[in-house]
């Protein structure tokens, strides 16, 4: 791997130092075969053709962006970064995206990733895999969101497997402790420093009522109005009207950052300093004496949080990444080239 194509320090210590690699199991060796110019001679204009198609998708669809950042993030801890998550069910395997967890991993997301491969098979067919058609799309709709600019390497190959039954233990819950996260995290190789940056992707999108609803009713048993009082009165009450209905309507979503939804930006960590956190995860983000501080650094600066969610975007692209015929290109993102597996 030439260090230059990923100009990450962290990174390249820990695929060129085998010694190291235990600190973080799950990138593999093969994660190392990833470069920028993958599809060099292949198909040189892919990442123009993803862009083009992903922004037009993002322009007609505003909700594209946050979707696929959050596709490529379940996709990635559920059995690494190799698609399965673009996988239908069908009659013989319920497939990870139909996991409980996936209510939301919304249409607009796969639409997008479908549309740069059907662009991408007429010009270099049976080439580029779904995979880092995901990467690429993710990385893009964050920058067109105002957010960083990373490169990506390229090689990932599309995963065998899907099953629903795998997702659970993989992804964190709003409702996990602060030890729990940090350990699911660390399993993946993200230390604290990366789980919060990455969790800075709350800076965009929406989440549904039910993720937060033991924050805003019932907090004190027996008392309908109590809210968690580490919220903003006002913001829990706002939060309780336009949730009134929730029980009814499992479609009522709210903006994960109240203050600029649809920017990328760091206002996800001056809202937690201001009681302004949606989910009790991020909320547990500036409670936590080992967070708080990374909360506070992202908060007064920008910067800082743009290097490291890059930095960590990049790791987080590398995970259980397959290679050579541990994968396949797919024809088609939502199908395995072999029906029958
Ligand atoms: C730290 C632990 C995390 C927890 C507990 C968590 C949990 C959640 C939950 C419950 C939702 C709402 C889903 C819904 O109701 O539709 C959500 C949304 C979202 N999450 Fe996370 N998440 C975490 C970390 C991450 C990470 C690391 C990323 C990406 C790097 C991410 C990206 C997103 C995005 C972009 C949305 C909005 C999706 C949309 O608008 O369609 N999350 N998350
Ligand atoms: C967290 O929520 C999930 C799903 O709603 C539930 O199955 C689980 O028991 C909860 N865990 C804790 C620790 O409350
Ligand atoms: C903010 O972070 C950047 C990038 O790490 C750093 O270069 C800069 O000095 C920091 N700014 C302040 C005001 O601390
Ligand atoms: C987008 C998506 O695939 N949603 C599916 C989530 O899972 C439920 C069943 O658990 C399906 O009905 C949805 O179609």
């Amino acid at each position: 791997m030439a260090s230059h194509l990923l100009g990450q320090p962290r990174c390249v210590l820990v695929a060129a130092a085998p010694a190291l690699l235990f600190l973080s199991l799950v990138v593999p060796f093969s994660a190392a075969k990833l470069t920028t110019g993958y599809y060099r001679k292949s198909c040189p204009s892919v990442e123009q053709i993803v862009s083009d198609v992903v922004t037009n998708k993002q322009i007609g669809s505003p909700t594209t962006a946050a979707g696929a950042l959050r596709l490529f993030f379940h996709d990635c801890f559920v059995g690494g970064c190799d698609a399965s998550v673009l996988i239908s069910t069908n009659a013989f395997n319920r497939a990870e995206r139909d996991a409980d967890i996936n209510l939301s991993l919304p249409g607009d997301a796969f639409d997008a990733v479908v549309r740069a491969k059907t662009a991408l098979e007429l010009r270099c067919p049976g080439t580029v895999s779904c995979a880092d058609i995901l990467a690429l799309a993710t990385r893009d709709l964050v920058s067109m969101l105002g957010g960083p600019f990373y490169a990506v390497p390229l090689g990932r190959k599309d995963g065998l497997a899907s099953h629903a039954a795998s997702v659970e233990g993989n992804l964190p819950r709003p409702n996990m402790t602060m030890d729990a996260m940090i350990a699911l995290f660390a399993a993946k190789g993200f230390t604290e420093q990366e789980m919060v940056a990455l969790a800075g992707a709350h800076t965009v999108g929406f989440s549904h009522c039910k993720e937060f609803a033991a924050r805003i009713f019932r907090y004190k048993a027996g008392e309908p109005s109590a809210f968690d009082p580490s919220m903003d009165p006002r913001f829990a009450q706002a939060l309780q009207k336009a949730c009134a209905k929730y029980l009814e309507d499992d479609t009522i979503a709210t903006f994960n950052d109240v203050m600029t939804p649809g920017k990328f930006d760091n206002m996800y960590y001056l809202n937690l300093k201001r009681g302004l956190g949606l989910l009790a995860s991020d909320h547990a983000l500036v409670a936590d004496r080992r967070t708080k501080p990374l909360v506070d650094l992202y908060a007064g600066n920008q910067s800082a949080f743009f290097r490291d969610f890059s930095r960590a975007m990049l790791k987080l692209g590398l995970v259980g990444v397959k290679t050579g015929r541990k994968g396949e290109v797919r024809r088609r993102c939502h199908d395995f080239n072999n029906l029958s597996t």
